[in-house]
């Protein structure tokens, strides 16, 4: 319910049709599947400053330092938190990654409304996450769709099979497992391996959280993973860029 109130109330303070003149509005996308689909390690590095499972992970890092630090390491793409709530983030660093760097970025939100679809198009975002668990069937048609007429590509985040079969819409490009259970915030790496065999191969598969290893990655590649989506393991150092260089071939 505070996630609805904080929308409606930047709602107020900028107009969708602002939104839209925004200079970044118009700017070529990149592709981050396309990425995905042609590197070998299919790192997608993320700016977190803290969560609810760990509280604080790393305060001190600047979002500027951190792009450009995964995209000198070779990177896929950034994932940035804008929620700040739960995880300090904010629509700030997200313009400020834009600012510093050329990889696709994925807006980190929580989206239970269109306008914040628009507004990662205006603030610099490439891609959108979706959370499946949080969305009916109607709502991540229509999200998709929506991301899609404003060429921005879609990570559906999928927790079981359930999750998955409410999902499967040709305006997604990318599929995220996330081992993060929800409510338990207990991380497996099996959960990404189980679902695996029912993604249909029409989509990019993605690993999401608790992935601190290459040898994992090179476990998950055998099951179809091409991302990997990692934050703490790279944010808990003094330098989440070269942190996330050591995990790049
Ligand atoms: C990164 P980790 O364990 O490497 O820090 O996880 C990312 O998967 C995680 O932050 C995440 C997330 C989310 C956060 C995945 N899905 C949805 C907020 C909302």
């Amino acid at each position: 319910a505070d996630k609805e109130i904080e929308v409606k109330l930047r709602k107020k303070l900028i107009p969708i049709e602002q939104l839209e003149e925004s200079v970044l509005f118009d700017r070529e996308t990149i592709s981050l599947s396309n990425k995905l689909k042609n590197s070998p390690s299919g790192i997608i590095a993320e700016h977190k400053r803290r969560s609810p499972s760990k509280s604080v992970i790393n305060q001190d890092l600047n979002v500027f330092d951190v792009a450009k630090g995964y995209e000198k390491a070779g990177v896929c793409g950034m994932s940035v938190l804008t929620d700040g709530k739960y995880f300090g983030g904010s629509l700030d660093d997200l313009l400020i990654a834009r600012a510093s760097c050329k990889l696709p970025l994925l807006r980190k939100e929580f989206i239970i409304d269109p306008y914040q679809i628009v507004e990662a198009r205006a603030q610099g975002a490439d891609v959108i996450l979706l959370i499946a668990a949080i969305l009916s069937k109607d709502e991540i048609k229509y999200y998709s769709e929506l991301a899609q007429s404003l060429n921005l590509e879609v990570l559906l985040e999928v927790h079981n099979e359930k999750d998955l079969k409410k999902s499967l819409f040709d305006s997604i490009t990318m599929i995220g497992v996330n081992n993060r259970n929800l409510k338990t915030f207990e991380v497996s790496l099996e959960t990404s391996k189980e679902l695996s065999s029912i993604i249909p191969d029409d989509f990019i598969k993605v690993s999401e959280s608790g992935i601190s290893n290459v040898e994992s990655i090179k476990e998950l590649q055998q099951y179809g993973f091409k991302g990997f989506l990692i934050g703490e393991n790279f944010m808990k150092t003094s330098n989440a860029g070269e942190s996330a260089k050591e995990f790049i071939e």
